[in-house]
């Protein structure tokens, strides 16, 4: 199962009392103050890693909690710290304060780490209270209380690709045809209802992740159709694939309907490289086929394809695999100008 939401408790450590003591000399009874410092309580970050892909784990493990610091000590004695705890998330994930929606941080590289909760100050012991009227001071400090929230965690779909189109268009059967993802497919609209994610080999041993999303409809933007609960999967992604069933009425409209949509719900997305493609060419006899468009603005490319005989398919995957791999060079050469 695909779980990309997950809310947690994180609790980081209380700070430790500070102490009440004084000095035992053999001629004085009572010598100066000398109780410790409590020891800082532990906190809590998240960081990101690579060698994750799902947010399952914390469906089974809801509270995280991070040591106390240890009380002061007679002479001068501070307190042990509590041990940081770490909280490992896949690259990719957003990190939200669930009672104010602060966004805590967006972990997108492997490594990256965030402070969630920070510890609990240890308090002072009597030795830090001594002053010219004060040389025998009887208090401490408690320890502070450790910081406590709850978190939403949200992984979005690190795809490469996203497919999108109406119901039925076949986006599941492309997405079975070439990766080994087995999403069910079936003759009727809405048989996707989370994403479906597979992985395509290229030659140059780099691979791109294609996601599946469920069927759009008019008005997805605004919410329709679980629209929004979709989109967000894709916000992501690199490329986006249209497809259109070349069977269906007005195939050119129905696109430019998708483009709005997306447009809609997020202006960047519409400026995503896109390839479209017009599916099902199989079921047109060979002398009827006549693709709508050959060619469009603001498009990659325009292509006819059939998951069923394979036409169109390989010469799909090597333009959508050159493709990725130009973004990301791109990519890592922003990232090396910017010095990160
Ligand atoms: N003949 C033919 N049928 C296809 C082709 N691609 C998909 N289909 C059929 O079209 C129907 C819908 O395919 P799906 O892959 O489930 O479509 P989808 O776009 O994933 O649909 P939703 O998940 O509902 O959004 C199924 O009956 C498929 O067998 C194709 O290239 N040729
Ligand atoms: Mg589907």
């Amino acid at each position: 199962m695909f779980v990309d939401k997950a809310k947690i408790q994180i609790a980081a450590g209380e700070g430790g009392k500070g102490m009440i003591a004084f000095r035992r000399e053999p001629h004085n009874s009572r010598g100066g103050p000398c109780g410790g410092r409590g020891g800082d309580g532990g906190s809590v970050w998240f960081e990101a890693d690579e060698g994750l892909a799902t947010l399952m784990d914390f469906r089974y493990n809801r509270h995280y909690r991070a040591p106390r610091g240890q009380h002061g000590g007679g002479n001068n004695r501070t307190g042990a710290g509590g041990e940081d705890i770490v909280v490992r998330v896949p690259a990719g994930t957003i990190i939200r304060d669930i009672e104010t929606g602060e966004q805590i941080a967006d972990l997108t590289r492997h490594g990256q780490r965030v402070l969630a909760a920070g510890g609990g100050r240890g308090g002072r012991g009597n030795s830090s209270f001594v002053s010219a009227t004060h040389q025998a001071p009887q208090h401490a400090e408690d320890g502070f209380p450790g910081e406590q929230r709850e978190v939403e965690l949200e992984l979005k779909l690190l795809a490469d690709v996203g497919l999108v189109g109406f119901p039925n268009a076949g986006k599941s059967t492309l997405l079975s045809r070439i990766t080994s993802a087995r999403p069910k497919v079936a003759d009727y609209p809405f048989t996707t209802l989370t994403p479906n994610l597979g992985v395509v080999g290229t030659d140059t041993g780099g691979g791109f992740v294609v996601a599946d999303i469920p069927g759009l409809i008019e008005g997805a933007h605004e919410g329709k159709g679980l629209g929004h609960e979709f989109l967000r999967h894709i916000e992501r992604t690199r490329i986006l694939v249209f497809l259109v069933d070349i069977t269906q009425e007005q195939p050119l409209k129905q696109y430019e309907t998708l483009l709005n949509e997306l447009r809609g719900y997020a202006p960047a997305l519409a400026q995503r490289p896109r390839c479209l493609l017009f599916t099902k060419l199989d079921v047109l006899p060979p002398d009827e086929i006549e693709l709508p468009v050959s060619r469009l603005d603001g498009v990659f490319m325009v292509a006819g394809i059939s998951s069923v005989s394979g036409r169109g398919i390989d010469e799909l995957m090597r333009t959508l695999a050159s493709r990725v791999e130009q973004i990301r060079a791109g990519e890592r050469e922003s990232a090396t100008d910017s010095g990160g």
